[in-house]
């Protein structure tokens, strides 16, 4: 606990242009929980270079995301939200955690079978180990909860399971974290293949909605998701590509699936999709908004960055610490 506060850590990759996926998903339930929590948020650009990133884009990116966490309502007073790399803790903490887990383990991340066999040049250490990291992340803030989208899941299993191997080795050194997602939408899938998920790296621009799209090309991408040939508008697993647009609009909106399917019951799907762009639209407008102010104001974000690498690098280094000596590793004068 911080301030008697539980805790919440989550993070996103700036390996792209944020989604919507990304917002439903995660982002949204980070703005609902902020209050309630001690919360981090990161930008995970450690976990972005497990794939390939130009250096000028990715730099330019991870400033984008942190102004994208503030612009969708994160208050970065409240809240310690900071780049991954800038808190070498990381890295310390994910090294060590490397040599406490084991390699069947690894093999069974659903994740990195996708990404792996999706690549068609060579696979890197990094990326099969990148769950390891993200279990570093977690524990080094002592968390309890990790609001992620569904794709998510298995890695806070493993953190869990890595946790409570070492806990059990030498006395209770993390708090076991708890995984937290959205009832609608933790897994919001592609526009063009409603069976993948949306994803912000996908080469298909057309399968994603990023949350700096504009009104015409939210609707010219929704106008073209991928549906069916029926014509009814029912949330069901027949129907993915429905079934996708009404997550979308559901979490938009805040209504319940008899709510959505009542209010589509007469719609035919061109109705229905103008409807589901101008719910995302709406959401939309005040995050751009926001965003474009915070454009203007490059100094204001240096401050936030290095005051929040600085109170995250505290926490993280007592964690560490205590890790450390567990371990054997020789600190400071101890003998
Ligand atoms: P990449 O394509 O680069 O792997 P991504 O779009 O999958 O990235 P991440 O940075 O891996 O995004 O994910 C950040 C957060 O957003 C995670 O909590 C993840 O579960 C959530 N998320 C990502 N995509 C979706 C989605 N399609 N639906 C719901 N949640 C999602
Ligand atoms: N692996 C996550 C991003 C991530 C994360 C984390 C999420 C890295 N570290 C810690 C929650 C908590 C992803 O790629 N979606």
């Amino acid at each position: 606990m911080i301030n008697d506060k539980k805790i919440i850590f989550s993070g996103i990759q700036p390996s792209g242009n944020l989604t919507i996926g990304n917002y439903i998903g995660a982002i949204k339930n980070w703005v609902e929980l902020q209050n309630d929590y001690q919360s981090l948020f990161c930008v995970v650009d450690m976990h972005a270079i497990t794939v390939k990133q130009e250096p000028a884009t990715l730099r330019k990116k991870s400033r984008e995301v942190l102004k994208l966490y503030i612009a969708s309502g994160l208050d970065p007073e409240k809240n310690i939200m900071f780049i991954q790399s800038q808190v070498p803790a990381h890295a310390e903490l994910g090294w060590i955690l490397n040599c406490y887990t084991y390699m069947g383990e690894m093999n069974r991340m659903t994740q990195f079978k996708e990404k792996s066999t999706k690549q068609n040049i060579n696979t890197t250490v990094g990326l099969f180990d990148y769950p390891v990291l993200m279990a570093a992340d977690i524990l080094l803030y002592q968390t309890d909860l990790v609001p992620i989208g569904e794709d998510q899941k298995q890695h806070v299993e493993i953190t869990r399971d890595i946790a409570e191997r070492f806990n059990n080795l030498y006395s209770e050194i993390f708090t076991i974290p708890e995984a937290y997602m959205p009832k609608f939408g933790a897994r919001i899938m592609s526009l063009q293949d409603p069976t993948k998920k949306m994803s912000k790296s996908d080469d298909d621009e057309n399968s994603y909605i990023t949350l700096l799209d504009d009104p015409a090309k939210i609707e010219r991408k929704l106008k073209r998701a991928v549906t069916d040939s029926d014509t009814e508008v029912r949330y069901t697993k027949e129907k993915p590509g429905i079934k996708n647009l009404l997550d979308i609009y559901m979490s938009c909106t805040n209504t319940t699936v008899t709510q959505a399917e009542n209010r589509f019951k007469n719609c035919g799907y061109g109705e229905f999709k103008q409807e589901v762009a101008d719910a995302v639209i709406h959401t939309l407008k005040p995050i751009q908004d926001r965003f474009r102010e915070l454009d203007n104001d490059k100094d204001y974000l240096d401050r936030i960055l290095k005051q929040n690498a600085e109170r995250a690098s505290e926490i993280a280094n007592r964690t560490l610490a205590k890790v450390k000596k567990k371990v054997g590793f020789v600190i400071g004068e101890n003998k």
